[in-house]
């Protein structure tokens, strides 16, 4: 198998975090890829030519990446992320949660790209807005993101990570100090640490 992805990509780094916790590095050669390069490759594999995307050794490919860690989840017992009961629900809803916090924080990075007199105070705003509040709400309830390992908390880790690393201006710690400590204590991972955008 393949994976395509960036160092820089939070979700590529959802997608490189689940390869270590659940052991299958040996099975996935990962291929570095700028989305904006234009890479032939990337767009034969996904036509949207986005990173992470993964391509099967039958020839598929499977994205993005909440699909491709569901994929990788189901290729090993070891470590299940995703629940097979009930709460599988609960999970990925979580994750869904967490996705949205780095769409908005993505789109904020993007946004400020272009020229300023092009940007969109409203969108900005909408965008900080809504990283803000979400994050306060987990604060508030971290229930679906302790105990044993899940996806939902991999992609929160993922979120943050990349707030950190892209948008230090914006303050999450400041009023949410419960996420904070669970942040701190999830960055001591060795997949987080090994996936660190900072580091590459
Ligand atoms: N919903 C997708 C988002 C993937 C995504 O937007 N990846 C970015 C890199 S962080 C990308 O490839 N962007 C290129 C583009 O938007 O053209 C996922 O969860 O995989």
């Amino acid at each position: 198998m393949k994976l395509y992805f960036a160092n820089t990509s939070p979700y590529a780094r959802k997608a490189r975090m689940v390869i270590l916790e659940k052991g299958l590095a040996d099975q996935v050669e990962t291929v570095f890829q700028n989305p904006f390069d234009e890479s032939p490759d990337l767009k034969k594999a996904n036509p949207l030519g986005k990173v992470p995307a993964l391509v099967t050794d039958d020839g598929n490919t499977v994205f993005d990446s909440p699909i491709i860690c569901a994929y990788l989840d189901s290729l090993s017992p070891e470590t299940m992320l995703i629940p097979a009961d009930e709460a599988r629900w609960n999970v990925l809803t979580s994750e869904a949660l967490a996705d949205g916090i780095l769409d908005a924080a993505f789109s904020i990075v993007m946004e400020r790209r272009r020229p300023e007199e092009q940007q969109s105070s409203m969108w900005l705003e909408r965008w900080q807005t809504g990283i803000q509040r979400t994050i306060s709400a987990v604060d508030a309830d971290l229930t679906p993101f302790v105990g044993d390992l899940t996806l939902a908390q991999i992609a929160l880790g993922a979120a943050l990570g990349y707030l950190d690393f892209r948008l230090p201006d914006i303050d999450w710690r400041a009023s949410n100090p419960a996420i904070s400590a669970w942040f701190a204590d999830f960055t001591t991972r060795p997949a987080m640490k090994a996936t660190d955008p900072a580091n590459v």
